[in-house]
C-alpha cells in the first residue's frame, strides 16, 4: 500500500474521535456510536482506495453503515478494512479514560474475517516474541516474559478486563506476584500499550471481542510485539458460525493468521485520554486537538500525529456534517 495512505487513515479516525468526543459523558451509547460511524464513513469515502469492510459495525441487515462487506473509498488499490469507530462506547458514555477510534487496513484478503464473538487473547511487546501460549499456565508465561525482558515478575504489569469470567486469570496473575490493572472496557489500547516500552503495560490477557483482537493484532504486528488469540464461542451455534466463516474455534491464532501480510497500517485516535494517545481537547467553541498513533508494519515507524482542527473551516470545505460543528 502507498505509504501516504497512512495519513489519510489518520484523518478517518480523527473524524470519528471528534464526533464521539462531542457527546462525551452523555450516557447515550447508540448516539455516540452513530455519529462516529457517520463521520468515519464520510471521511473514508474521500480516500483513494477500493476498500471492503471486513470488520465493522455488524452484518448488512443490522448496520446501516460500515457493515461487513460494504465497499468504501473513491477507488484505487483493493484493501481490507477493519474499523472500530468507538472502541469503548461505555467509556465515552461515562466520560472515562481509555476510548479510541481505530482502524486497520491491509491488502485485499489479508485480514481475518473474525466473527462477532469472544476471543481469548494475549498480547506483549517485542521482548516476548514467540513465548505467548494460551494453553500455558499464566505464572509460567510471566516467568518467561520476565526473563526475556531482563526483569522480575514483580516488575511486570498485566492488564485484564475486569469481568467475572476472568476470576481465575486475575488470581493467577496476583499469585505470580505481577502488578495488575483491571480495566472496565477497551482491550485494544492495552494490547498496543504492551508493545510500547514506556507505557507501563507488559502483557494484556483475557477474553474480549474477536473483532477487537484483529485490530490489536494489526497494531502489534506493526510494533514488533506478539499476539495470540483463540475464538471463545459461547454456544455450539457460535462455534458453527466460526467454522462457516473459515475459522476453527479450537485453533490458536498467531499474528500470521490474523494479519496475513507485512503491509498493514494501523491507526488510533484518542477519544478520551489513554495509555497510547491523548483524548480530544476542544479549544474554544470552534477548535479541537486530536492525537493519533499511526504505524505501518513495512517500516515499523510510529508517529503520533497531533492535529489542531478549525471546525468551522473544515465544515465549509467538507459540507455540513453534524460531527464537525452542530447546527446553530
Ligand atoms: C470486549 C472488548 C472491548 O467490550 O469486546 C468488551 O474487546 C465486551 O465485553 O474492548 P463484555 O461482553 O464483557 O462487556 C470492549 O471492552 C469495548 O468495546
Amino acid at each position: 500500500m502507498e505509504r501516504v495512505l497512512s495519513l489519510e487513515f489518520a484523518r478517518v479516525t480523527e473524524a470519528a474521535a471528534l464526533a464521539a468526543a462531542r457527546l462525551l459523558g452523555r450516557g447515550d451509547k447508540d448516539a455516540i456510536d452513530g455519529v462516529a460511524v457517520e463521520a468515519m464513513r464520510a471521511m473514508l469515502q474521500t480516500v483513494d482506495i477500493a476498500g471492503r469492510v471486513v470488520i465493522g459495525e455488524g452484518e448488512m441487515d443490522e448496520a446501516p453503515m460500515l457493515y461487513i462487506g460494504e465497499k468504501v473509498g473513491r477507488g484505487g488499490e483493493k484493501v481490507d478494512i477493519a474499523v472500530d469507530p468507538v472502541e469503548g462506547t461505555n467509556l465515552v458514555a461515562k466520560g472515562l479514560a481509555g476510548a479510541i477510534a481505530t482502524m486497520a487496513v491491509a491488502p485485499d484478503g489479508c485480514l481475518l474475517h473474525a466473527p462477532d464473538m469472544y476471543m481469548d487473547k494475549m498480547a506483549c511487546g517485542p521482548a516476548g516474541r514467540g513465548l505467548l501460549d494460551l494453553d500455558r499456565p499464566i505464572a509460567e508465561t510471566l516467568t518467561r516474559l520476565a526473563a526475556a525482558s531482563g526483569r522480575r515478575v514483580e516488575n511486570l504489569t498485566v492488564v485484564v478486563l475486569d469481568r467475572e469470567r476472568h476470576k481465575d486469570r486475575i488470581a493467577a496473575v496476583r499469585q505470580a506476584g505481577a502488578r495488575l490493572r483491571l480495566i472496565s472496557d477497551g482491550d485494544v489500547t492495552p494490547a498496543v500499550a504492551s508493545c510500547l516500552p514506556d507505557s507501563g503495560v507488559d502483557l494484556m490477557l483475557g477474553i474480549g471481542g474477536a473483532p477487537e483482537g484483529v485490530l490489536a493484532a494489526a497494531a502489534v504486528r506493526c510494533l514488533g510485539g506478539d499476539f495470540q488469540g483463540r475464538l471463545h464461542p459461547l454456544s455450539p451455534d457460535e462455534a458453527e458460525r466460526a467454522r462457516a466463516m473459515g475459522v476453527d474455534p479450537a485453533q490458536r491464532l498467531g499474528l500470521d493468521d490474523l494479519v496475513r501480510t507485512d503491509d498493514v497500517i494501523f491507526c488510533a485516535t484518542g477519544i478520551t485520554d489513554g495509555d497510547v494517545v491523548r483524548g480530544v481537547r476542544f479549544l474554544g467553541d470552534d477548535g479541537a486537538q486530536t492525537t493519533t498513533l499511526v504505524t505501518r508494519s513495512r517500516t515499523g515507524t510510529l508517529r503520533w500525529v497531533t492535529a489542531r482542527h478549525q471546525l468551522a473551516r473544515k465544515r465549509a470545505v467538507l459540507g455540513p456534517h453534524d460531527w464537525l460543528l452542530p447546527d446553530e
